[in-house]
C-alpha cells in the first residue's frame, strides 16, 4: 500500500522496481504492529535471532557474512562530475559510467524478494535541521535497524509532502560477493546506492552514507557542518549545562565519552553528564551567534567489545531491551549474548559470531571485534532531555582526538579557531576493526572523517576556515589523546569515566578561569589544574602524558607535510602556513 502521492517518491520507486525487479513492494509506515511482523518474518528467514524475552525483551542476533564484518572504504565511491570535487581521499568515477555499472549488477538483483521502501527522518521530524530520505531495501535486517537509529514511517510523508527534495537509496543484498560490493554516493543527485553488502555502516544509508558523506556535501553548499561527533552535555553543581562535541575516527572512544559517568569525587559534587549524541553530529550558527548541534540519528550502532558495567553502563543499559545485536556470541544455555570484556564468564555452551561452536578457552574471539549492537537512544539512562530538541544544543567546545601512543599529549588547546582547523586537519590515528584492512597503523585522519567527507578534502578544510567569520561566539578547540602507552604498551590514562577530569579543564579554560602553557602546539594544562584525587595517576605521569616529543613532533610534521602535498592545491594557504609555524617553533 502506498502512504504518500508524491510523484517524485513515486516514479522513482516505479524505476527502481523495474530495475531490481522485487517480486512485491512494502511501504513501511512506522507502526509496531508491522515491524513485529517483520520480525517474525526475519526469523523464518533465518536473518533475526529472538534472544530471551525475560533477560533481553524485544532483543535479535543478526549475524553478516563473514566477508562482510566493517566499512569496506576501497569499495565506497563519491561520484561527481568532476574528479576534482571528490578529491584525492576518495575514490572517484564518473557518474554515468558508475550508472552503467551498477545499473548492471541491480538489474533484477531482487527477483523472488520483497522490496521495502523506508521514509525516514535525520533529526526530529518537521524541525530547522530535518532532513528526509527514503531507503530501499531488501533486507529485514536493515528496516528493523533503519526503524531504531531513524525516525521511519509516514509521518516523514506527510512532512515530505509533494518536494523533491529527499535523498534517494538503494540497497540490495544480492549475492553479498565481495568482489561487488560497492557503496556509492552521487552527492550532485542525492543518491545512494549500495550492493552486495549486510553489514550496519554499508548499508543503513541514513548514517554515514547520507548523515556524513551526502550532509557534509550539502553543508558546504548550505553552511552548515556535518561532522563524525559525538554531542554531550555536562551539568555543573549549579545546574547549568556546557555542551561539548567531539570528533574522534571509528572505534576510539566516542560512545564511551558521550555516556561518561563521572567519578565519584565528581557526582558527590552534583556533576552530571548527559549524552545528545554518540556519533553524528549536525551543526548551524543559531541566532544568537552560537554553534548548536543536533544529532540526527535516534539510536546508537555501538561497538560491542569492551562495553561493560564497569567501562559503559550506560551503553550496557542501552542494549538490554528492543536491541539488536550484530556478530556477537550466543550463549546457548540461556538464549542471550555475550563479547569479550563483558565479564570474565564466556559461555561454556555457545556459537560464536560465525555461527560456529566456539570453545572460549581456545583462544579465538567468540564476537567480531566490530560486532555492534544497535539500540534505541532513548534507552539510555542518561539521554540528555535536550536529545529531542528541534534547535539542538549550544556548543562551547570542539575536541578532536585520536588513538597515538607516543606522539598527541593527553590534551591541549588550540590558539584560536584557524589553529583548531589545522590541529582538525592533522589528526592522526592508529586504525581499528571499525573498516575492513590493517589494525593499529597510523594514518591521517583529518577531523575523524577520512571515510566520511563526501567532498575534496581541502574544500572541506576550507570550509571549516570559512565557518569562523559566521560564528561570533565560537566554540574553543581542543585536542585529547586518551591512548598514550609507557614503555610496557599499557594505557597511562585510566580514561573512560576519568576522562571528566580532562574535560573539566576543557570547560575551565572555555570559560577564561584558569591558565595554561603555552607550547609548540597550543595551550597545555598546568599540572596542577587537572584534578587527579581518586586516581591513581601521578603528577610524574601526568607531566609524561601531556610532554610533547619534539623529535617524534618533527617526523610528525614530515607525516603531515606528505599528507598536505597529496591534497595538492585545494589545501588552504593558512594551513600550510600553520605548518610552518608548527615546525618552526619546534626546532626553536
Ligand atoms: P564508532 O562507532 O566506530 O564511530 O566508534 P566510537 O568512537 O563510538 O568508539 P567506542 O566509544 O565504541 O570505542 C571503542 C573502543 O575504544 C573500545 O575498544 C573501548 O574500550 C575503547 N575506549 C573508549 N574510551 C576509552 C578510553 O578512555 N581509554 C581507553 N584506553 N580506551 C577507550
Ligand atoms: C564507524 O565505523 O565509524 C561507525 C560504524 O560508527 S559504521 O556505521 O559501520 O560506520
Ligand atoms: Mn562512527
Amino acid at each position: 500500500m502506498e502512504c504518500t502521492k508524491n510523484k517524485h517518491v513515486l516514479d522513482w520507486i516505479d524505476q527502481m522496481a523495474a530495475l531490481t525487479k522485487p517480486d512485491s513492494v512494502v511501504f513501511i509506515d512506522g507502526s509496531e504492529a508491522q515491524l513485529e511482523e517483520l520480525r517474525a518474518t526475519g526469523m523464518q528467514t533465518g536473518e533475526m535471532i529472538k534472544l530471551n524475552e525475560e533477560k533481553l525483551p524485544g532483543c535479535y542476533l543478526h549475524r553478516s557474512d563473514v566477508t562482510d564484518v566493517a566499512r569496506v572504504e576501497d569499495r565506497t565511491f563519491i561520484c561527481c562530475k568532476n574528479e576534482k570535487d571528490a578529491g584525492p581521499t576518495n575514490n572517484w568515477m564518473a557518474p554515468d559510467l558508475m550508472y552503467k555499472k551498477l545499473n548492471g549488477l541491480y538489474d533484477g538483483a531482487m527477483k523472488g524478494r520483497t522490496m521495502y521502501v523506508i521514509p525516514y527522518s535525520m533529526g526530529v521530524v518537521g524541525s530547522p535541521f530535518a532532513k528526509y530520505g527514503i531507503e530501499l531495501t531488501d533486507s529485514i535486517y536493515v528496516v528493523l535497524s533503519m526503524a531504531i537509529m531513524t525516525r521511519v514511517g509516514n509521518t516523514v510523508f506527510d512532512a515530505l509532502g509533494d518536494s523533491p527534495d529527499f535523498i534517494k537509496g538503494l540497497h540490495a543484498k544480492a549475492t553479498l560477493d565481495p568482489e561487488y560490493r560497492y557503496i556509492v554516493h552521487f552527492p550532485e543527485d542525492n543518491t545512494i546506492m549500495s550492493i552486495n553488502s549486510g553489514y550496519g555502516g554499508n548499508v543503513l544509508l541514513g548514517k554515514k552514507c547520507f548523515a556524513l558523506r551526502i550532509a557534509s556535501f550539502l553543508g558546504r553548499k548550505e553552511m552548515w557542518m556535518a561532522e563524525h561527533m559525538l554531542i554531550l552535555g555536562i551539568e555543573n553543581p549549579k545546574g547549568e549545562t556546557k555542551y561539548i562535541c567531539a570528533a574522534f575516527p571509528s572505534a576510539c572512544g566516542k560512545t564511551n565519552l558521550a555516556m561518561l559517568v563521572p567519578p565519584e569525587c565528581y557526582r558527590e559534587k552534583g556533576f552530571k553528564v548527559w549524552c545528545v549524541g554518540d556519533d553524528i553530529a549536525w551543526l548551524r550558527v543559531g541566532p544568537d551567534g552560537r554553534l548548536w548541534a543536533v544529532n540526527p540519528e535516534a539510536g546508537f550502532f555501538g561497538v560491542a567489545p569492551g562495553t561493560n558495567k564497569k567501562s559503559n553502563p550506560n551503553a550496557l543499559a542501552s542494549t538490554q531491551k528492543n536491541t539488536i545485536f550484530t556478530n556477537v556470541v550466543l550463549n546457548l544455555d540461556d538464549n542471550t549474548v555475550w563479547w569479550e570484556d563483558l565479564d570474565k564468564n564466556p559461555p561454556k555452551n555457545a556459537l560464536n559470531w560465525k555461527g560456529e561452536k566456539w570453545d572460549p578457552s581456545s583462544g579465538e574471539k567468540g564476537a567480531h571485534p566490530n560486532s555492534r549492537f544497535t539500540a534505541p537512544a532513548k534507552n539510555c539512562p542518561c539521554i540528555s532531555p535536550e536529545f529531542e530538541s528541534p534547535s539542538g544544543v549550544p556548543i562551547s567546545a570542539i575536541v578532536f582526538g585520536g588513538r597515538r601512543a607516543k606522539t598527541a599529549p593527553l590534551v591541549y588547546q588550540s590558539k584560536n579557531w584557524r589553529h583548531g582547523v589545522f590541529v582538525g586537519s592533522i589528526m592522526g590515528s592508529e586504525t581499528t576493526a571499525a573498516a575492513t584492512g590493517k589494525v593499529g597503523v597510523v594514518r591521517r585522519d583529518p577531523m575523524a572523517m577520512l571515510p566520511f567527507c563526501g567532498y575534496n578534502m581541502g574544500d572541506y578544510w576550507q570550509h571549516w576556515l570559512d565557518m569562523e567569520e559566521r560564528i561570533a561566539n565560537k566554540p574553543k578547540i581542543f585536542n585529547v589523546n586518551w591512548f598514550r602507552t609507557d614503555e610496557n604498551g599499557k594505557f597511562i590514562w585510566p580514561g573512560f569515566g576519568e576522562n571528566m577530569r580532562v574535560l573539566e579543564w576543557i570547560l575551565a579554560r572555555c570559560e577564561d578561569g584558569i591558565g595554561a602553557k603555552e607550547s609548540a602546539l597550543g595551550y597545555l594544562p598546568n599540572i596542577e589544574d587537572i584534578y587527579l584525587e581518586g586516581t591513581d595517576v601521578t603528577s610524574e605521569q601526568l607531566s609524561e602524558l601531556l610532554n610533547i616529543d619534539t623529535a617524534l613532533w618533527l617526523e610528525e610534521v614530515s607525516g603531515i607535510r606528505e599528507f598536505y602535498d597529496k591534497i595538492g592545491d585545494t589545501l588552504p594557504a593558512e594551513l600550510a602556513e600553520e605548518l610552518k609555524e608548527l615546525e618552526e617553533s619546534l626546532k626553536k
